[in-house]
């Protein structure tokens, strides 16, 4: 399918041979692991430069319009093997490494991992990225180079203990420094206002500065030639630019710009759904912002005379609000810098930019002090100033005498700035992750924008990347799908419909099932390497993978294997398929509660693996460290996919469809992309249970409910609930756990008891489990539903996702790119 082979094994192994002498003075008999795989990654590069620049030369042929997808984070995981795999490169180079002496996966596995983002949002980001190119979309990404990405996590004492991410330190050979791109950004001072041919200009004096150096990295399409950028940005002290700073004995600037510069692109923060309100964040994304705009102008004014035209060439896509100065920094250099009048700056600026809202969480709302934010961005404010005192003229003429309303709307407001508001005011497009979360925006968190901006709203259901989360984390089950029905569902999902016919065949039954006891025995073995545990790989493989958060409700289910444990210690005799419940979740480094359900999974965890007396019915496993790189072992191996969160609390969720697409089914609450999962595959081949979003809601509106009743009623869950106070799972430190107690029954702890619910659903879960076991002990039907899970992932690639976003708000066209030459 992909392109003509540019490499052959021969030269292939010749350049890595003569890479690892330029890049190490070494013979491949002394080379390390890590030696060759950069000497193969340089090798992979070479192919890639070639590509890349054919691929930049037909955009300025074409003068396509260009898409900059701006982002705080890009979770793209490595790039060694999807860039192989993409330049259809795959065979060539496992035969030059085994005639080497290597295997290709244990050199991938020398590859850092880069971890440039916290969750499903920065994940989501890279996978649009790879489907742009693979479709053919010219799109830059833009985002921060940052020196330290995700936390690398490490279990010690069943607690989360934080390493320092340092994915530079042997050099990321996929990245390409552009120092001849530079630009400069502005941070506080003041602004003063000069008359100038009758007009007054602004000019932003006494501020700091930084420069903003840009690393390119490729993002390759499949088997199409096509080689996108991801432009990440570094942040250098201007001081060598800045001699003249000392000359004049400014010392105290030159130090300050230094410190600001360290600071600014050095660490992601580690919050997923949550907002910090730190200064260096604001810092971060006006950084990022500014260089991408600029270049963004900067490019376009090369090609075009016309600034009017930026629309018709460009878009502006903000992942959600963390990239939202974007629209104030555009309205400066029209204003400031174009010279362009304020109606014709707002024209433009709602044109280009578009919004993407990926939570209806409070706590993650973006709302910046005034105070800061106006210190920090003297201009930048005094712009969004003028943005609200417009947009307040506009809502009081629509709806005149309504204080209340502007009150709710404004963007300024009670000492703040609010993101989100500013978002929804100047975007032409405002679209919400799935069905349900964006009819909740809808009805609820936007409700006042839907009023009066009903043409902005739209629906953009997630997807994933297949090229990842299929082809390349399950090769079995990618060998076997193609001989069954070709490869074409590489670049087009929905083909996969046509495995249905398989389902009714015993044999592809068993093929299809021994993929998943193999798959399972790949993950049993990275297990016990990484936990020292064997699991039993006939178990039912229960898998909760993903952020941890109070929402996704990974403390329900850790008390409902507290739960089974019970009743199994009641009676050793009761008939269940075993299972291992594997476990895999960061928690943000501030978030106590968070770090304590961890502590508690490995409490629970330590007790059950340890008790023989039940015969291996339960194994609980802390899976270290979760990533995207182990991600790819883990969802292949799965047999059940956990996607419990509180109903309408998440917005898609995106792990739910690596687990369908690798043919396990859900167990989860009608939620966020659940819903659409379900309506794909069928209720019938999922395990729904728990409230629904309306009733949540409802509760909600009326001060939730009393969970004191549950407590009191039910036993068995009282008996679970004491077990967190009685010292059950912390005989040491019988205290441990009071605190999660104490956040679902008492009403003093937290603004509401059991805030997400889970004791509510606890009776419902459980009961979803039992037909879970039941399910499994009928092979065939079980098969059957594993495998239509599968066939009908079709709609959940990104590829669906991007053709929509391009049809509806990027109308962007595909350009075609022939294979590049030296
Ligand atoms: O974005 C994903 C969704 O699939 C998930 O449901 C959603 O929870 C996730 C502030 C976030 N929403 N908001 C964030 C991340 C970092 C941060 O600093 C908020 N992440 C999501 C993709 O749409």
């Amino acid at each position: 399918m992909a392109g003509k082979k540019t490499i052959d094994k021969e030269t292939l192994k010749e350049q890595i041979r003569s890479n690892l002498r330029l890049l190490y003075r070494k013979d491949i008999s002394e080379a390390t692991p890590q030696m060759v795989y950069q000497a193969v990654a340089y090798s992979v590069k070479d192919t890639v430069i070639n590509n890349w620049i054919e691929t930049q030369k037909v955009f300025e042929e074409t003068q396509a319009k260009k898409l900059y997808y701006l982002s705080m984070e890009f979770l793209v995981g490595r790039a060694l093997g999807n860039t192989i795999q993409a330049l259809a490169e795959e065979k060539e180079v496992q035969e030059a490494l085994s005639e080497l002496g290597f295997d290709l996966v244990s050199i991938e596995d020398e590859e850092r991992d880069p971890a440039l983002g916290n969750g499903g949002l920065g994940r989501l980001a890279a996978c649009f990225l790879d489907s742009l190119s693979t479709l053919g979309y010219p799109a830059y990404g833009c985002g921060i180079r940052y020196h330290y990405g995700m936390f690398r996590q490490k279990i010690e004492n069943g607690y989360q203990v934080e390493i320092p991410d340092e994915w530079l330190k042997y050099g990321y050979p996929f990245e390409i420094k552009r120092e001849e791109y530079a630009c400069e950004v502005k941070f506080g001072g003041y602004v003063t206002t000069r008359i100038e041919e009758g007009q007054p200009r602004f000019y932003q004096e006494g501020y700091q500065s930084v420069l903003a150096i840009p690393y390119d990295l490729p993002v390759v399409g499949y088997g199409n030639n096509m080689v996108n950028t991801l432009r990440i940005w570094d942040a250098e002290a201007m001081t060598s630019f800045r001699l003249d700073s000392f000359d004049k004995g400014d010392y105290q600037r030159a130090v300050e710009e230094q410190n600001l510069a360290r600071t600014i692109s050095e660490v992601l923060y580690p919050n997923d759904n949550h907002y910090s309100g730190k200064e260096l964040r604001l810092k971060q994304q006006y950084f990022f912002i500014s260089a991408s705009i600029q270049t963004a102008i900067r490019k376009f004014k090369q090609n075009h005379d016309d600034i009017h035209e930026l629309p018709k060439y460009t878009v502006f896509q903000m992942n959600d609000t963390h990239p939202t100065v974007a629209v104030p920094e555009l309205m400066r250099i029209l204003l400031d810098e174009e010279s362009l009048g304020w109606e014709e700056a707002w024209d433009i600026t709602t044109h280009c930019c578009a919004y993407t809202n990926h939570t209806i969480m409070t706590e993650a709302l973006e709302k910046w002090p005034i105070e800061l934010f106006s210190r920090l961005l003297p201009r930048i404010y005094q712009i969004v100033e003028e943005i609200n005192r417009r947009f307040i003229l506009d809502i009081q003429a629509k709806f005149p005498g309504d204080q209340e309303k502007i009150n709710r709307m404004a963007i300024v407001y009670d000492g703040q700035v609010r993101m989100a508001y500013m978002a929804c005011c100047a975007a032409f497009s405002i679209n919400g992750v799935a069905k349900i979360h964006t009819e909740i925006l809808k009805k609820q968190t936007l409700k006042d924008f839907y009023e009066l901006f009903p043409e902005k709203f739209n629906n953009k259901t997630n997807g994933i990347t297949q090229r990842r989360f299929l082809l390349h984390g399950n090769p079995l089950l990618s060998e076997w799908i193609t001989k069954k029905i070709g490869d074409e569902w590489v670049v087009d999902l929905p083909e996969l419909k046509r495995l249905k016919v398989f389902v009714d065949d015993a044999q592809c039954r068993q093929e299809f099932m021994n993929i998943k006891y193999r798959n399972k025995l790949r993950l049993a073995k990275y297990i016990k390497q990484h936990n020292g545990i064997d699991v039993d790989p006939r178990s039912i493989f229960d898998v909760q993978v993903k952020r941890l958060h109070e929402y996704k409700r990974q403390l329900m289910n850790i008390l409902h294997v507290m739960y089974l444990y019970n009743q199994l210690k009641d009676n050793p005799n009761l008939d269940m398929v075993p299972r291992t419940f594997i476990f895999g979740a960061k928690a943000a480094a501030g978030y106590h509660r968070a770090k304590l359900t961890i502590k508690l999974i490995n409490a629970v965890a330590e007790v059950i693996n340890r008790d023989h007396s039940i015969n291996g019915k339960i194994r609980v496993i802390f899976i270290e460290d979760y990533c995207v790189s182990n991600a790819e072992l883990i969802f292949a191996a799965a047999d059940v996919s956990e996607q419990i969160s509180t109903a309408s609390k998440e917005a898609s969720g995106t792990s739910n469809m690596k687990f369908m697409l690798n043919g396990a089914p859900t167990l989860g609450t009608m939620d966020g992309a659940n819903i659409e999962i379900v309506g794909e595959v069928g209720e019938e081949n999922a395990f729904i249970f728990g409230m629904s979003a309306e009733e949540v809601i409802h509760y909600e509106n009326h001060g939730g409910y009393n969970p004191m009743e549950i407590f009191n009623g039910d036993q068995e869950i009282r008996r679970v609930l004491m077990q967190l106070i009685n010292g059950f799972y912390s005989p040491d430190d019988p205290e441990r756990f009071r605190d999660i107690y104490n956040s679902l029954l008492n009403t003093k702890s937290s603004d509401r008891a059991d805030t997400y619910f889970i004791l509510k659903d606890f009776r419902s879960y459980a009961e979803a489990q039992r037909r879970v076991d039941a399910a499994y002990r009928d092979e065939e039907s079980w098969a059957r539903m594993c495998m239509l899970n599968t066939a009908n992932a079709g709609k959940f690639s990104s590829d669906r996702t991007i053709e929509e976003y391009v049809r509806d708000i990027w109308k962007l066209e595909k350009v075609q790119v022939k294979p590049g030459k030296r």
